[in-house]
């Protein structure tokens, strides 16, 4: 697949439908996150230095939500434990089929599963790294809770998770001038006004972002010893949390 510039929302559309991830989004999907996520690759690299330290031989490690693959290439490329196995979960068949060409390409030794799954219906077994890059804001909020406490079951002790999300802000001033600097961001990745606003009205009720206070009470009610954000750009971030 090349790397297709993203224009999908950049003649008015008259009707603008819920963002999906299909084969048009699917064909542009590198380019839209890089354009539109503050510290993305950051946070890829930063994935695969933590997976060399916290991964456990002869454990699972899986990444949910794995649109193309990026997270788990990042693992791939910084781990050298031994009998280790990832499992990469999507349930779009777009991504799943290009994050299958893509991980073939990369000629990887790590033995990768990829599963065009629904991550809420997954086992989770014998896991010592568990990877949601971006992908629980698109839950809906019921959910969250039971597929973070699944996951919690299926760790082993000492292992973690790793949460990178968009934030809202309970302050409204800090929640509005962080929303205009994830906009300049934009802005300066060169989307327009139009397209910026067309994208916010597709994803409004399709990804709804959950607090950094309301993420870290969860980890700490289901039963994980720590969590702690590493990163934060703007109102996008990463947190970590460990059983
Ligand atoms: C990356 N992690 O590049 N089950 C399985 N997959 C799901 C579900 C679900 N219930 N809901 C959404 N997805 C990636 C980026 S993108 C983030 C993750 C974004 C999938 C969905 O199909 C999409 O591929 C992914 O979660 C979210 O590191 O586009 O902002």
């Amino acid at each position: 697949m090349k790397n297709n510039r993203d224009t999908i929302f950049s003649t008015q559309i008259d009707k603008i439908s819920h963002f999906a991830f299909e084969e048009n989004i699917v064909k542009v999907f590198p380019d839209m996150i890089e354009r539109s996520i503050p510290g993305y690759n950051n946070i890829l690299s930063t994935i695969g230095m933590l997976a060399k330290r916290f991964v456990k031989p002869h454990s699972k490690i899986y990444d949910l939500g794995c649109s193309l693959g990026a997270a788990t290439l990042s693992i791939c490329r910084s781990i050298d434990q031994k009998g280790c196995c990832i499992i990469a979960v999507d349930n779009s068949k777009s991504m799943v089929k290009h994050c299958k060409f893509r991980l073939k390409a990369s000629q990887s030794d790590v033995p990768v599963k990829v599963l065009k799954k629904d991550i809420r219906n997954i086992e989770i077994t014998n896991a010592s790294f568990v990877v949601l890059n971006f992908t629980l804001q698109f839950l809906a909020p019921e959910d969250r809770y039971s597929l973070l406490k699944k996951i919690y079951s299926g760790l082993c002790f000492g292992g973690m998770v790793i949460l990178s999300e968009k934030y809202t802000f309970e302050d409204t001033v800090s929640h509005g001038i962080l929303t205009e600097l994830h906009h300049n961001f934009k802005r300066s990745n060169g989307y327009s006004e139009l397209e910026i606003n067309q994208k916010k009205s597709a994803i409004k009720n399709v990804m709804r972002p959950d607090s950094i206070q309301i993420h870290k009470a969860r980890f700490k009610n289901i039963g994980f010893s720590s969590s702690e954000v590493w990163f934060q750009y703007f109102n996008f971030g990463s947190i970590f949390a460990i059983k």
